[in-house]
């Protein structure tokens, strides 16, 4: 009985019962067969022994028959299940922030023109944010309402005033003009240099402004550098970056404390003009503070706002998406 049900069994379920009817430990037939040995004549015990024991190793011959015959069609029907024919699902891919992506083209655009991409500290001191960049104590840029002083600096930019003398204040940077600083103070002219880093300011976040963002900083300091190679420089990256005739860039006269004469870069956008950045010849105060001679050398310096001219690339009307981190806007680009 136990054969042909084993033999029958068509799926697992009903082999689970057939196991548990015949070979179960505790109401299993073989186990009350086995109980029922005990009962059997002392004369007879051997033969009823070596009978229960075939009739067991059959029974169990047979379950596992059933197991593997089972187990043999799940694999087929599962082989028949997959159907080669059916359209593969595609992968969902990530890709580069677009910021991420613009700072990567700007690398690759200023390379080809020369300028070597270098790196400078986030967290600077003062000498390399204001003080080299002729931006003197009492300059208003340097209000601890507009930059982001560490808690210690800050503690003791209050005490230095009380008179104590205290470590050096620290800050986030505000702009990456202090690599400017940081490469001329290390290397003797000329310079050809670019360098995209993130700054800080505690700027109230609208469209176009952010308390995080990135710039691009250029540096070129050589024998004979004017201003006409300031606009080349930028006019070519522009429309190596654009490779568009609709974009185009204006020069605004300004004010930096280390630039003279400074101007202001716009490019238009929107049927207005869009402020991208600021620029100029290195104030010969600049060159002095890194022990270069204004005499022999002269420079050019830019920074623009990196988000900025992302949004321009891609026609983003709000910063702010840049840095909400909606997947649905950013796997637009
Ligand atoms: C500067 O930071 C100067 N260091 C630029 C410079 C470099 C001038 C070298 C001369 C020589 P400004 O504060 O204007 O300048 O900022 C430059 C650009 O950064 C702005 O034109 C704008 O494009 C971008 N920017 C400024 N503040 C924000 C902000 N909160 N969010 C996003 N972009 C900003």
């Amino acid at each position: 009985a136990a054969q042909r049900a084993f033999a029958s069994v068509a799926d697992a379920a009903a082999l689970e019962e057939a196991r548990v009817q015949f070979t179960g430990a505790k109401a299993g037939k073989l186990k009350a067969a086995q109980q029922g040995l005990g009962k059997v004549d002392k004369a007879d015990k051997p033969a009823a022994g070596k009978k229960f024991n075939e009739v067991k190793t059959a029974v169990e011959a047979a379950l596992e028959a059933a197991q593997e015959r089972l187990a043999g069609s799940a694999k087929t029907q599962a082989r028949e299940a997959f159907d080669p024919t059916l359209p593969g699902r595609p992968l969902r891919l990530g890709h580069l922030h677009p910021v991420t992506q613009t700072i990567a083209d700007m690398k690759d655009i200023m390379g080809r023109l020369g300028f070597t991409a270098v790196e400078g500290p986030e967290i600077e001191d003062e000498w390399h944010n204001f003080e080299a960049l002729n931006i003197p104590a009492i300059h208003p840029a340097r209000d601890p309402l507009d930059n982001f002083y560490l808690a210690t600096a800050s503690a003791a930019a209050g005490q230095r005033t009380a008179g104590a003398v205290q470590e050096k204040p620290l800050l986030l940077r505000s702009q990456t003009s202090t690599v400017q600083i940081r490469v001329m103070e290390t290397t003797p002219p000329p310079v050809r240099i670019i360098s995209l880093g993130r700054v800080y300011r505690p700027d109230t976040a609208d469209a176009t402004h952010y308390p995080m963002f990135h710039q691009i900083e250029g540096l070129l300091v050589d024998r004979g550098v004017t201003m006409a190679d300031l606009k080349s420089v930028l006019r070519l990256f522009c429309q190596s970056y654009f490779g568009k005739d609709e974009v185009h860039i204006r020069f605004r006269p300004s004010f930096f404390p280390f630039t003279e004469p400074s101007v202001e870069v716009d490019m238009n956008w929107q049927g207005g003009w869009m402020e991208m950045g600021g620029a100029g010849m290195v104030d010969p105060n600049v060159l002095r503070a890194v022990g270069y001679d204004p005499e022999e050398v002269t420079g050019f310096a830019f920074g623009l706002g990196v988000e900025r001219v992302c949004m321009r690339q891609h026609g983003i009307t709000d910063i702010r998406a840049l840095y909400e981190n909606d997947v649905r806007f950013l796997s637009q680009f």
